[in-house]
């Protein structure tokens, strides 16, 4: 084994997953009209010159953080759905390079996917987990929410945006991966969450990725999200998502020099790319 096979092996997990957005060349998109809708260009502008990456959890306890400014400093800045910068950036921060969003988001006429600026000028990462063995022939007819629709839409009024979809079979090879990690202790069968699939998605393109309120702090106020009032624990330790086992599992990946404190006071999870493997 590889240094960091033998010292980060659940990194290593997360990371051979192979969490992929999809591309032209990809059977069977290779040979539909439907895949040159996929951008030509890759996920991120100047991979080489990426050095650290915040993700932003949207958990409720970021309320009152104050790290939007840490936040900003990072050359990539991950959120997800509809989470909103607009009015919260003392404690979340104003930069935006990448929304991972899920099918929901894309699909249901209240978030208005295809006209918000929330999804305007960012790259987007749309995911739907289809059926657990499925083809992506099958996934095309059967999503959960159908997507297509509305992604189809939106490249067509912003030919230039960096839109792309998730290979959902790398979205279940990361629960293979998670429930390698549970070991005998059997996950659902539902996929990850947002955050832990934009946690795989990201750290091959970054060499330092700081996953802000993702394990939770000692700031935990029971809050579903930091943008609205909702009082729901399940959204923090999960409930149809695999969530207590990722969560487990990024703590895990955690390689901050110092010691628990950075995680549980002040919320910050430092996971590092394992560059040998
Ligand atoms: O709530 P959601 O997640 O949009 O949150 C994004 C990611 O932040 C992390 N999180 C969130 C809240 C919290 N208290 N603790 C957290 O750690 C999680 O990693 C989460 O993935 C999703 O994953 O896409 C999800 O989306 C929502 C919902 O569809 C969208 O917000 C749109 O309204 C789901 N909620 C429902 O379907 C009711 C949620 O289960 C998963």
């Amino acid at each position: 084994d590889s240094f960091e096979e033998q010292y980060y092996p659940s990194t290593c997990l997360v990371m051979e997953a192979g969490v992929r957005v999809l591309r032209r060349k990809d059977a069977p998109f290779n040979k539909l009209p439907f895949g040159r809708l996929f951008p030509r260009q890759k996920l991120f502008r100047n991979i080489k010159d990426i050095k650290t990456c915040a993700i932003v959890s949207s958990a409720g306890s970021l309320a009152g953080s104050k790290l939007g400014r840490f936040i900003d400093t990072h050359d990539i800045v991950m959120r997800f759905n509809h989470a909103p910068t607009q009015g919260h950036e003392v404690d979340v921060g104003s930069k935006t390079t990448i929304r991972v969003v899920n099918s929901q988001v894309v699909t249901k006429p209240e978030f208005d996917f295809t006209h918000a600026p929330i999804f305007r000028n960012v790259t987007i990462a749309a995911w739907d987990p289809g059926k657990y063995n499925g083809t992506l022939e099958d996934w095309l007819t059967s999503a959960d929410y159908d997507l297509f629709t509305n992604y189809e839409i939106y490249r067509r009024r912003y030919p230039k945006s960096r839109a792309f979809l998730i290979d959902p079979h790398s979205v279940w090879r990361l629960w293979q991966s998670l429930q390698m990690f549970a070991g005998n202790r059997p996950i659902s069968r539902n996929p990850p969450s947002s955050g832990f699939i934009g946690l795989a998605l990201l750290l091959p393109h970054c060499p330092q990725v700081d996953f802000v309120e993702y394990v939770p702090s000692t700031r935990l106020n029971g809050r579903c999200h930091y943008y609205s009032k909702e009082m729901n624990s399940a959204c923090t330790f999960g409930s149809w998502h695999p969530l207590a086992a990722e969560k487990l599992m990024a703590l895990d990946m955690n390689m901050a020099e110092d010691d628990d404190m950075s995680v549980f006071q002040f919320g910050i999870l430092r996971i590092r790319r394992p560059d040998k493997l």
